[in-house]
């Protein structure tokens, strides 16, 4: 992946020229969010060192990502102003910085904004905008820019690269693991980045509340008509578990995990909105459309939204005459009995309904 050369200078111009540097990512923050912030935030520091470099997330970091050294660093509100050069990482939208009503000039093109990101839902919102489609997470562009200005990597900067390229690729399992993510991977791995400590802080650790959220999200899984693997949580599944709301991240990829699944979707309720994940393994299927019916947005394979509301399950019972059973189970085609007889008889089903 190449930076075009005019994109180069454009950022080269707008980051010569502000007065202070401010990096922000989006509103619950993942691994490529936090990853993306700190690794552009710390390369920032070191080539412009006689510059102020804030670094925003308004809401706190993950415990999971704390292990990120400059984590601490990370500032819940800074106070903005039209003489800052603002870089946004791996923000596909305005409102999901959770920054658009109270700085609205960052998103309509009067402030210095260069916005760094890899969704295609993203609305280039930017004076400057770095959004490549084709790249697997926000820190592998990240990387990418360094590369282009020779900013050097520390072992730090590598870690908090590498930890947004393993979350967004989920460990380099997704779809879109290319070759371009193996590079990455590569340049990071040679520059000192702390593969095991982000293996095991990532993958290797679950708290007991989150394993019990888990188990009722796999315990609820139901198949709908249309081929979906689906579940939901409510509020009362996270105060029973004493899980959080990020404890719930990954449970997806083991719902969408259910051979013969045309996609995948867990439902949560949370803060009285209704937050939906989307996944799928078919490239016949665009689950970031899908997304869009509901305002939200992602990736081809991997998307999400969420609606006001909250979330009300419907269990439904059907009588059925032994006449109307066999009359129905003879029209019936081969694949979709034995679909219906996996699932434990007919007349019985559960459905999902949001409002
Ligand atoms: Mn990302």
């Amino acid at each position: 992946m190449i930076l075009s050369e005019r994109i180069a200078r454009q950022t080269r111009t707008l980051l010569d020229n502000g007065k202070r540097i401010v990096c922000v990512c989006h509103r619950n923050p993942d691994g490529d969010a936090i990853g993306s912030l700190l690794g552009c935030g710390l390369l920032l520091r070191q080539e412009f060192s006689n510059r102020d470099v804030r670094l925003l997330c308004i809401d706190p970091v993950p415990e999971s990502l704390c292990f990120l050294l400059s984590s601490m660093s990370i500032e819940q509100s800074v106070h903005l102003t039209s003489e800052d050069v603002i870089l946004f990482l791996d923000c596909a939208e305005p409102s999901l910085t959770g920054i658009h009503h109270q700085y609205p000039h960052c998103f309509d093109q009067s402030w210095n904004v260069i916005n760094i990101d890899h969704h295609v839902s993203n609305t280039r919102f930017g004076k400057v905008n770095i959004v490549i489609e084709e790249s697997a997470s926000t820190c592998e562009i990240v990387l990418a820019l360094a590369a282009v200005y020779n900013w050097p990597l520390t072992c730090e900067i590598a870690t908090d690269l590498l930890t947004g390229v393993y979350t967004d690729t989920g460990g380099l399992l997704h779809s879109n693991t290319t070759a371009n993510v193996y590079r990455t991977v590569s340049a990071l791995l040679r520059s000192g980045a702390r593969h095991q400590l982000i293996v095991n802080s990532l993958f290797r650790m679950a708290n007991m509340s989150m394993l019990k959220l888990w188990g009722r999200v796999l315990e609820k899984v139901t198949v709908s008509d249309e081929g979906a693997a689906i579940s939901a949580v409510t509020e009362g599944d996270f105060r029973a578990t004493g899980a959080k709301y990020s404890d719930l991240a990954g449970v997806i990829d083991y719902v969408n995990a259910v051979p013969g699944m045309r996609f995948s979707l867990v439902l949560s309720e949370r803060d009285g909105k209704v937050k939906g994940s989307l996944r799928t393994l078919h490239d016949d299927v665009d689950v970031n459309t899908m997304a869009g019916r509901f305002h939200g947005g992602g990736h081809k394979k991997a998307a999400g939204f969420a609606v006001s509301g909250r979330l009300q399950s419907e269990m439904r019972w059907k009588v059925m005459s032994t006449d109307q059973v066999s009359a129905e189970e003879d029209s019936l085609p081969r694949s979709s009995k034995d679909e219906v007889d996996s699932s434990g008889g007919r007349g019985f089903g559960s459905e999902t309904s949001f409002s």
